[in-house]
């Protein structure tokens, strides 16, 4: 029987000891294999009511308590300005990537993003345009990227996307069209009043040796990051290594 079932216990003869005893038997064993709750006859109108409004409460109670659940854990995983994994999601994460990737000879490639005098976005325009600038970026982020790989945003206005099973040249054109995808679309600020010109600047690591770990691979991402802002800003740069 589905749970929030209600059983009806088995009509009973007239005996009324005899009754008793069937009908708490059965009651028994109706709870027993998760009746939540029984009537006996004669069915009393104002007992099946409340009753009733009392299953129809606690399954509501359930309900609420089951999406609060699920909520916490999108919470707690995603970040709420622009739904990417957060920063301690893809930590937790990325160090298990690596070190499968490494096990098995598998490649992997990291990109870390940021924007370009993004201060000056939200100095210029406030704050609100900051914000509306983070989401679109977010949402052309994930049109440029497999289900497989892991975007996160990992701080203020800089990004990271994980890419298992995908060497440097492979991850220099994703990276690289990301770049344009950015770069050649004006950003819609304060529900389309006005546009902005947005740039960022990516750095590019892959794992290299079997001794990489994520903080090895995202630190010599960190540090192409660093040239590309200091050549210029608006390009890729790919790691040495
Ligand atoms: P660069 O080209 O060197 O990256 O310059 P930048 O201005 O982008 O770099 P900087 O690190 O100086 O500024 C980052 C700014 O991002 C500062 C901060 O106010 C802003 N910021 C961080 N988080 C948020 C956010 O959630 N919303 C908004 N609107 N702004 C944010
Ligand atoms: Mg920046
Ligand atoms: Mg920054």
């Amino acid at each position: 029987m589905q749970p929030g079932a209600v059983a009806r216990a088995h009509p009973q003869p007239a005996d009324p000891h005899h009754r008793r005893g069937r009908g708490q038997r059965a009651a028994a064993a109706g709870l027993e294999i998760g009746v939540n709750d029984y009537l006996v006859r004669p069915i009393d109108r104002n007992e099946l009511v409340a009753r009733a409004r009392t299953q129809i409460r606690k399954k509501r109670y359930g309900e609420r308590l089951r999406d609060n659940v699920q909520q916490s854990i999108e919470m707690a995983i995603t970040d709420s300005l622009t739904s990417l994994y957060n920063r301690r999601y893809m930590e937790s994460h990325l160090g298990s990537l690596v070190e499968q990737a490494a096990s098995r000879g598998k490649p992997l490639s990291l990109l870390v993003l940021d924007i370009d005098y993004f201060k000056s976005v939200n100095d210029g325009f406030g704050h609100d345009a900051g914000d509306d600038v983070l989401r679109e970026f977010a949402t052309r982020i994930r049109k440029s990227i497999r289900g497989i790989d892991l975007a996160c945003r990992y701080g203020g206005e800089e990004f990271v996307v994980v890419m298992p099973e995908t060497d440097m040249a492979v991850a220099a054109v994703v990276a690289e069209r990301i770049r344009r995808r950015i770069a050649s679309e004006p950003f819609q600020i304060n529900q389309g009043a006005g546009s902005l010109d947005v740039t960022i600047s990516i750095g590019l690591a892959a794992l290299a040796t079997v001794d990489d770990s994520a903080a090895t691979i995202l630190k010599r991402a960190d540090q192409a990051l660093y040239r590309a802002k200091r050549d210029g800003r608006n390009r890729v740069v790919a790691d040495a290594a």
